[in-house]
């Protein structure tokens, strides 16, 4: 018999999202929630991380009934190589997308991308004297050939660490060594630990653990700091500027073209396209007032960042978008892209548009989008979309709600220029306790928990404890509708933030970027400890994933950890089928790395757990309340 479908009421926290779960029902629409339900109850062995489907003697469960596997491999065993894959395929997925940007910049250099160009020249020269490129009087494509290669030669074999630890603390890189942490090579770790988790391998789950951290950590200070910071250099590094967000932002008057997925090499044509006078011309010609495009999920958050476009939603907002019937086209790259998103389109007028050969949907128009033809292949896309609104049934179409304002861009360049050149006005605002300490509030959604209570909860709870918070990822879209995003917001912060971020007229809460640009957290934590003489790990900073689901969000969680930055999930991956694995990463890394992870589904339990933590540090720093 069929399960009833959960009270909407109970799903989300949105009326926008509400809105549309009703349209859905309405329409006969099936959503995310309803195949959670179908799904559940979750398979035991699977939850606790128990099955081994690594070989063909397999597959294996392993419980206290039968505690091996055909191999012998017991529950550590299998969790940590489990959890080992898991962490990999995060950090390969930014990483890949990392080499993506490096990939055109080599296209820009052998002049083969006529329509991208190096938009921060001093950020570009800024990173090749980070990594020993000499600059001085060289020409700019010069310099950018080298760090071209140089960032190229991070994913390979034959370097001792990736070249940006150049910006972590020498403690920090100290301690690598000594366990054997230190991130060589992005593709190396990766591919180590594909093999390391073959049967027969590595049969020692700290040990295995530990080439997670390094691998993590290769995307984190390696192929996620690539990709963004070559997206800066490309496509210029976000200032301060103001924006919409909700599925308000979707404009019943104009042709609307989502932009989904992560890599900021599509979705910034499309939006140069978009603009072109051709094209709005001939959406004018259809009876639309114009062209609107709009992000979901991170590369919405780029766009958002740097352009300024509304933002739509986050990742539980992704299939309830198209279901407004306003939808003329989504147009995807890779990561995060729901494959129900082309069965919701096909219910309406929505054209599916992906773009990437490593990321195709059965059903979609692809588009094999190459630097080269860039510009003509937007073009293409957005014909597409502006085409499509002829074919939109106006009586389908509901938009809930009014956009909310928000303010985004701060890059830590953006972040340094506000206060005057240098960190020294945060470090003492840290000092005098108005700004007591840090969380990083980073990721997603996941339907099984209520959509943004957390990401929304535990951001409220810290800033009121004077603790500044910065998002990234799915948790921007959160913040953005709570009101969070704007100056107005230091009525909800605590004494201290409010003072602070009143002088500077910013929100308690900054939008730091998509989840590759969780890369700017960590480094301005690095810069924090190198100013102040000390590791990350004695910082009063934390970070968390409150409502996290994928493999991205366990390699940031991890190598977050491994910087030193105590982390907090709201519900656990899935190693509790091992107590050696789960007391490692629960309490066992604090010896190795000066930080851990911790679980806790509420939010003012864990806005409590920070805020001990936090004492802690500045207690350890010599800092008083
Ligand atoms: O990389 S926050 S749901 S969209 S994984 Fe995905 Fe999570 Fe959103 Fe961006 Ni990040
Ligand atoms: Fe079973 Fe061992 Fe093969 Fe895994 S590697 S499936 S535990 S026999």
């Amino acid at each position: 018999m069929a399960k009833e479908p959960r009270p909407i009421d109970e799903l989300t926290i949105w009326d926008d999202a509400k809105a549309m779960l009703k349209k859905a029902r309405r329409e006969g629409v099936e959503t995310v929630h309803d195949r959670l339900d179908q799904q559940t109850p979750h398979c035991k062995f699977c939850e606790l991380g128990t099955t081994c489907r690594n070989c063909t003697m397999g597959p294996c469960r392993v419980s206290e009934k039968r505690p091996r596997g055909v191999c012998g491999a017991d529950a550590d065993v299998i969790v940590a190589r489990n959890f080992g894959r898991f962490v990999t395929g995060g950090a390969a997925g930014h990483s890949d997308h990392g080499r993506d940007l490096i990939e055109v910049l080599e296209a820009i250099v052998e002049g083969e991308a006529p329509d991208y160009k190096i938009t921060d020249e001093g950020k570009l020269f800024r990173l090749a004297g980070e990594v020993g490129i000499e600059t001085e009087g060289r020409e700019l494509m010069a310099v950018a050939e080298d760090l071209m290669e140089c960032f190229f030669a991070d994913f390979g074999s034959r370097k001792k660490s990736v070249s940006l630890l150049s910006r972590v603390p020498e403690v920090r890189k100290e301690k690598w060594a000594k366990l054997g942490m230190t991130p060589r090579g992005v593709d190396r770790e990766i591919a180590e630990m594909m093999h390391r988790t073959h049967m027969g391998c590595d049969n020692d789950a700290p040990n295995t653990l530990i080439h997670a951290a390094r691998t993590a950590l290769a995307d984190g200070w390696g192929g996620s700091m690539i990709g963004t910071e070559l997206s800066d250099v490309i496509f210029g590094t976000p200032t301060p500027k103001m924006s919409t967000a909700n599925l308000a932002v979707i404009k019943e008057d104009k042709v609307n073209l989502l932009v989904h997925g992560h890599n900021p090499v599509v979705s910034e044509m499309i939006l140069a396209a978009a603009r072109e006078p051709e094209m709005v011309a001939r959406a004018k010609e259809l009876g639309a007032t114009g062209i609107n495009v709009a992000g979901l999920c991170c590369t919405g958050n780029e766009l958002l960042m740097r352009q300024g476009i509304p933002m739509a939603g986050n990742h539980l907002m992704t299939e309830l978008a198209i279901i407004t019937g306003a939808v003329e086209a989504v147009v995807v790259d890779y990561q995060c892209i729901m494959p129900s998103l082309v069965q919701i389109s096909g219910c309406y007028h929505t054209k599916f548009i992906d773009t990437a050969n490593k990321a195709r949907f059965t059903g979609a128009i692809h588009f094999d989008f190459q630097p080269r033809t860039a510009m003509k292949q937007a073009r293409e896309i957005v014909s597409i979309a502006i085409e499509a609104f002829a074919e939109r049934d106006a009586g389908r179409v509901e938009i809930p709600g009014e956009p909310i304002e928000i303010m985004t861009g701060f890059s830590n360049e953006a972040v340094i220029e506000a206060l005057g050149g240098t960190l020294d006005p945060l470090v003492k605002a840290i000092a005098d306790g108005d700004i007591r300490g840090a969380v990083g509030i980073v990721g997603c959604n996941n339907p099984k928990i209520k959509h943004d209570s957390l990401n929304v909860g535990l951001t409220k709870e810290l800033i009121k404890k004077d603790i500044l918070v910065i998002v990234t990822g799915c948790v921007t879209t959160a913040a953005g509708k709570a009101g969070l995003l704007v100056p107005e917001a230091i009525e909800m912060a605590g004494p201290g933030l409010k003072k602070i971020c009143g002088a500077l007229g910013i929100p308690p809460v900054l939008h730091y970027g998509s989840c590759v640009d969780n890369s700017r957290i960590i480094q301005l934590c690095a810069a924090l400890a190198n100013e102040l003489g000390v590791d990350i790990s004695d910082l009063p900073v934390g970070a968390s994933s409150p409502e996290w689901y994928s493999e991205k969000a366990a390699a940031i969680g991890l190598y977050a950890v491994a910087s030193g930055i105590y982390t907090h999930l709201g519900h656990p991956p899935n190693i509790l089928g091992s107590e050696t694995v789960t007391n490692l990463a629960v309490s066992g890394l604090e010896d190795l790395v000066g930080a851990s992870f911790f679980i806790e589904p509420d939010a003012v339990k864990t806005a409590e757990m920070f805020d001990e933590r936090i004492k802690a540090k500045r207690k350890g720093l010599g800092l008083s309340e």
